[in-house]
Parts: C-alpha cells; structure tokens; sequence
C-alpha cells in the first residue's frame, strides 16, 4: 500500500467512537510502519476466537486436548525470543541525570532517529491491530488508558487477557483523557508471497521508554513485558513516571486481601523481586484454621491515597502472565485450579496426550514429552523439558480465590505493606519497621543472594530496590522518594499502613532453609495483621519489631526452637558486612538519594555496633 493508502485505510477502519487523536495517532504509525491492513479491536469472544483460528492455522498456537485442557493452547517461541531484555531496555529522558544510574539511557532524539529506521515498513505484509485497553477497572478513578498496535495477533490475544482491551476502553478515551501510546513490531515484515513462520521476530530488539511524552516503542520480540507493553513498560516504567508528576505510585507488588478469624478484612501490598514466590504468597492457601487468603493481583499494583486519607491499591492487570516451572500441586494448587481451562501457555513441553507440562507440576516425571523447543524429550535429558522462563497467560477472574473486591475501582484500604527477597543469611523470617521511612529503607536495599552463602559469610548481592530495578521509569532514588513522599502524605492523617519485612529463604547451616514456607507463611501474615491491629506486642530487635515468644506457633508449622531462633539470628560481623555493602550500593545511587535513608542507614549501623562481637 502506498502512504497514502495506508492512512485512508486507518481512518476507514476506525470505530466511530475512537477520538480523533487516537486515529491520528494510529495514521501516522500506519504510514511509517507500512502494514496491508489495519484492524481496531473490539475486544470480543468472536475477534478472539478468530485471531486464535488464525494463529493455530499458522502453527503458533497448538490446541491442547478440549477435554484435559478446555480452550487451551501451547505456544512455542523462537528459542532466541525468551524472555525480556533488560540490555535492550532504554528509557531516553531528556537529561540522562533524569533515568538514573540504574537505566540504559539514550539520548530521545537519536533514539527516535534509530526507531524510524528500524519501524519503517516493519509491518509490511502483516496486519496492524489497534487494541485501546484499560489498566484498571473501567472507568476508575486510578485507572489509565492506552492504545497499543501490533502486527503479532499472539500479542493480541495476550493483551486481552492481561488488560480490559477493546471498544469499552476505547469509549473512555475523550478530548481530555491522557493515553499512552505504544508501537509493537515483532520486526518481521514479508514480501509478497513469502511465507510466515510460527514466531515472527527480529535479531535485533529495542524496548524504549519515553516517560516525559509518556511513549513506548517496542520492536523485535513476541515475547512478555517485551511485547505486551501495557504489563512492565506501561503500568511500571511509564506509570512510575506518571505516579511522579500526578502523586500516586506504580509497584511491582502482589495484593491480597485476608480474613482473620474475627471475620475482620485486611488487605495486603508485598514487593518480592521477579521470581520470589509473588504469585504463590497472592494465592497462599492458609494453614492456620479461620484463616482465609484472596487474590487481588499477583504481580502490579497502582497505590493512592484516597479521599479518606488512607492509602488505595488497585490491580491494575486483569490477568496473570505466570511463571509455570515450579507452579504444582503441592507449591501453588490455587494457580493449578486457575489453569485448568482458557489458558495460553508458552515454552512448556507437551505431553503425549495433548496436555501440558513443566518441572514442578507433578512429583512424578512423565516418560516422554515435546519439550519446548518441539524435540523429544525424556527423563534422561539434559535439558529442561520446560523452559525455565515458560509462561501461562490466563485471565484473573476464573481464578477460584479472586476477592470480590478485585476490581473494585476506588481499589481497596492497605492495612500492610511487605517488602521481601530471597536470602540465605541476615535478613529475619519477619520484622516491623519502626517507622514509615525505616520501611522505605528495607524497600530500598532489598537485594537477593545470587549464590548461596557460606554459613557466617555474605554471598553477592543483587539489590533490587522496591523490586523495581528492571521497572522503574524513573531515577530510582527519585522513586524512593515518591514513597517517603507518600508516607509523609498518609501519616499526616495518621493513617499509613504498618511496614515490614519478611524472608522465607534463610538457611541453616546445613545449607536447608529454615522455614517451610508456602502456606505456613500464613502464620507471618497472622502476626503482621496482629502487629496491624494491635493484638501482637512483639519485641525490639536491630531489625525492628520481631514475633515475642509464643506470638507465632513454629512448632505447629514443624519448625525446631532451634531453628526459629536461627531465623533470627544476628551475626554482627556478617551484618557490619552487609552494612558496608549497603553504603557502597546508596552511593553508588548518587545525589538524589533522600536523605531519610541515609539517616536510616546511620541509625542501622549505630544498632549493629552495640551487638554483642561472636
Ligand atoms: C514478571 C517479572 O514477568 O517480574 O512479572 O519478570
Ligand atoms: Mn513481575
């Protein structure tokens, strides 16, 4: 099609309803990217059940078995195509200063140069699709709008179960709505008469953010927060910009919502870092009696304080885009309850019945499977059947522990806020913060050991700040500042919620971990909300306020009075260590690091120096 063609066809396509901006918009990448053909999407049962046609038709998507695994359905990527690249992830603000030290920066102008370059006819012989969607409940006061294109129809049917997609978005997006636009180009386009593979993508890939015009510009993967752009790109790294200006907060954080035995409701916001257990804590099945955990969002959430001054979450996600190695029965049986039926899988093997599998599943090993990358596979080889990075996409609402107050637009109170990594040494099952900005410094140097450490010594530290290290669209100590700035706000009306830490990966010295985790990490939630209530008393430890004897029942959780001490022991020497390190990585931070954490940092090594040497 020439240009001109290609800006009629988007403008004729267009819904009545979309906003002339959107349609300008939606013109202008059309003529650079050169598609055959241009599709708004509705967002419907019948668009989806073709673009699904279309995709198993063109081998990207193989039918599971209708009866062990209803609408169900296996992709499997280019083995090059995998996961998100961090190294190709830029955010260009004007001043590099602005991105931070724990950014790729480009400078915007030479970044935008490079993406005409790479855009121009990159969709040519492919369909565009127009898919406006909503993060959050339609319409909410928290929500946010954008409208992403694509020529992947996998991408798609992903966005559909991960976003509100379609014309209801669309509807909502008037003269004054802000919108984040965002160009997707799996990079492939096709001659005439060429033949597609099953998963177009490019060599090449930029994932680029441009958080003062508010812009993402994808191109070259399929996969993930690479190509669903409204997931990491937008509801993380451009909403953290936008919480910036507009005073509210994007998080990598799970939300659950918990119901003590009383009948009172707590809800619960937990930082882990990418593959700390954030879906299975969402989904935590309680060992207690008269406990029961509900799901609100497993991965993001959108924080404000509302007009009662107390502080509001929303999921602003409306699926889960999951890890499936180490999801089983025995780890996470609500999420195995969840994938039971409408699922898209990605780089899991198959079994020879037309059904799914992944280490971690099932105790037991299946004699032979299609292993993701479409080869034979048994026991006996050396690779994973699954890829460690294998994804289930499916929509929250057919999970069986979704609270009814999931979508609720005006989101729900936060009594609790969690931060939490995996480590082997130092860091306590669970302690309080004692105020709002010693919680911001547990959020700002969490950090996970890469190895696993010699008893007494510290392994390396990837600190993950807030969890946000690979999301924030913004100068990171900016973003701490955003939280204590939020602490100062909530507190003002005395209502900010209680903060804490917890950790459920410490080790023994026989290298084992010290608590059993899993549903017996309903007993920490108990005593956090008995913390938030005012029934737990706790004691003083150098890490803040700790379980006092007898407030949490370890026995009852299998767990040795040895080893509960363990979980809370203080190696002075390895904690100085690990205090040093802590001063190297703030500095390493610069300037704009507030000076409330530094304070912390200061009161934590006055408290280390009086612990007793040995
Ligand atoms: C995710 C991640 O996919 O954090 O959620 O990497
Ligand atoms: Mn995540």
């Amino acid at each position: 099609m020439t240009a001109t063609a290609v800006r009629s066809t988007a403008r004729a396509a267009a819904p009545a309803s979309a906003h002339p901006s959107v349609i300008a918009w939606v013109e202008r990448i059309a003529s650079l990217a050169q598609p055959e053909d241009i599709v708004w999407c509705d967002g419907s049962e019948e668009e989806s059940a073709r673009l699904t046609a279309q995709l198993v038709d063109a081998g990207t998507l193989t039918p599971l078995d209708p009866v062990k695994r209803p609408g169900s359905y296996l992709a499997r990527s280019n083995p090059d195509d995998v996961a998100r690249v961090e190294s190709r992830t830029f955010i260009c603000t004007n001043d590099a200063a602005d991105a931070g030290p724990t950014n790729n920066w480009e400078e915007p102008v030479t970044m935008r140069r490079t993406l005409d370059r790479v855009m121009l006819g990159s969709m040519s012989g492919r369909t565009m699709y127009v898919m406006p969607f909503c993060m959050g409940p339609l319409g909410g006061p928290l929500s946010r709008y954008g409208v992403q294109v694509t020529d992947s129809p996998y991408v798609v049917l992903s966005t559909r179960t991960m976003t509100r997609m379609g014309t209801a978005a669309l509807e909502q997006i008037g003269p004054d709505t802000d919108w984040v636009p965002a160009v997707h180009s799996v990079g492939a386009p096709l001659d005439p008469g060429q033949e597609d593979v099953a998963w177009p993508c490019n060599e090449t890939k930029y994932i680029v953010h441009f958080p003062e015009s508010r812009e993402i510009w994808s191109y070259g993967s399929a996969y993930g927060g690479n190509a669903i752009l409204a997931k990491k790109a937008f509801a993380l790294r451009i909403a953290s910009a936008m919480g910036h200006n507009e005073g509210w907060i994007a998080a990598h954080m799970l939300l659950l919502k918990v119901t003590g035995p009383t009948g009172r409701e707590f809800h619960v916001a937990a930082a882990f870092p990418s593959a700390c257990g954030k879906t299975n804590f969402a989904m935590l099945q309680p060992s207690i009696p008269g406990w029961k955990v509900e799901t609100i969002g497993d991965d993001i959430a959108w924080l404000a304080p509302g007009a009662d001054g107390r502080l509001r979450a929303i999921n602003p996600e409306a699926g889960f885009f999951g890890v499936a190695p180490g999801t089983g029965a025995s780890t996470n049986p609500v999420a195995v309850e969840t994938l039971t039926h409408d699922v898209i899988y990605t780089n899991v093997a198959l079994t020879d019945d037309g059904d799914v599998w992944w280490e971690g599943l099932t105790d037991e090993v299946p004699e032979h499977l299609i292993d993701w990358r479409g080869n034979d596979w048994t026991p006996d080889s050396e690779t994973p059947a699954a890829h460690p990075n294998s994804r289930f996409t499916v929509s929250a609402a057919q999970c069986p522990t979704i609270a009814d107050t999931w979508d609720h637009p005006d989101g729900v109170v936060v009594d609790a806020v969690i931060f939490g990594g995996r480590r082997a040494t130092n860091v306590p099952l669970v302690s309080q913060a004692r105020t709002w900005a010693h919680g911001m410094y547990m959020g700002a140097t969490l950090a996970s050991e890469r190895t696993a450490a010699a008893e007494g010594t510290l392994g390396e530290l990837r600190r993950d700040p807030f969890a946000m290290l690979p999301f924030c669209g913004q100068h990171m100590a900016e973003h701490w500042q955003d939280w204590i700035d939020l602490g100062a706000r909530l507190e003002a009306t005395g209502q900010a919620p209680k903060v804490f830490q917890v950790n459920w990966f410490r080790k023994g010295e026989d290298g084992g971990f010290l608590w059993p985790g899993f549903g017996e990490n309903a007993r920490v939630l108990a005593w956090i909300l008995g913390r938030v209530e005012g029934t737990a008393h706790g004691s003083e430890s150098p890490f803040g306020v700790i379980p006092a004897p007898g407030e949490i029942d370890f026995e009852a959780a299998g767990v040795e009075p040895d080893q509960w001490r363990a979980l809370f022991a203080t190696d002075r020497d390895a904690l100085m260590a690990e205090a040093d390190q802590t001063a190297e990585f703030l500095s390493s931070m610069g300037s704009r690091v507030p000076l409330a954490i530094d304070a912390e940092h200061a009161l934590l090594r006055q408290s280390l120096s009086a612990l007793p040497h040995g």
